[in-house]
């Protein structure tokens, strides 16, 4: 069978945020994909999770000439109609975990998700996108300091801990990340 995309064992991830490069090697490392990290920033075009990491991967794979994943995440709280959502950079830089907290002081319904998009391009093929979804439920204070941003906010189903309470392997076993880079690495190996 032909292969449909080149493959390569190494993949760079073009992203600004360490945090996010740190448990992505965590995971690909121990499904055998190991990454390059670069910061060089790509245009993120208005539009859902899907549709950043479409554009931008290819955007980078078309100007660098190589490989690259990038990641589109968020957090989406189901009784604020989904805020931030898209907007989770923006919301995090602005309100904060604290302003999330208080827009959610009267509120009972507690459910959230992460939701994670990795986008994958090489040069001459279209973009692929892959997306994870964990679970929770939104506290009633931060907890914890592991993880980064929202994280000690958010607690996953079946969990009585935060994200910010796990250490970085525990939350690598199941995360949004997790479950958009299985998916990619996946698919990724079958392209062989
Ligand atoms: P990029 O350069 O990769 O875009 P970013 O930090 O801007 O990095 P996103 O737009 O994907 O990342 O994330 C939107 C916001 O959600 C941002 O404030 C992140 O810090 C936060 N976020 C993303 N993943 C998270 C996670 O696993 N835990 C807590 N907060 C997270």
């Amino acid at each position: 069978m032909s292969k449909k995309v080149q493959i390569s064992r190494t993949i760079t991830f073009i992203t600004g945020n360490q945090h996010k490069v740190k448990e992505a090697r965590g995971i690909l490392n121990n499904l055998g994909i190991s990454l390059e990290h670069a910061d060089i920033g790509y245009p993120e075009i208005q539009g859902n999770l899907e549709d950043v990491a479409r554009y931008g991967a290819q955007h980078v794979a078309r100007r660098l000439g190589k490989p690259v994943i990038v990641e589109d995440a968020g957090l989406f709280i189901k009784p604020l109609k989904w805020f931030p959502g898209t907007y989770s950079s923006y919301v995090q830089e602005t309100l904060g975990n604290k302003g999330i907290l208080k827009l959610m002081s009267d509120i009972e319904d507690r459910y959230a998700e992460f939701r994670s998009v990795v986008g994958f391009c090489t040069p001459k093929t279209e973009p692929e996108v892959f997306l994870g979804t964990v679970r929770g439920r939104i506290g009633y204070r931060e907890k914890g300091k592991h993880g980064f941003a929202y994280d000690p906010l958010f607690i996953p189903e079946g969990y009585d801990k935060s994200f910010g309470e796990l250490d970085r392997e525990e939350k690598n076993r199941f995360s949004h990340r997790r479950k958009s880079l299985e998916k990619f690495a996946l698919w990724y190996k079958d392209q062989e």
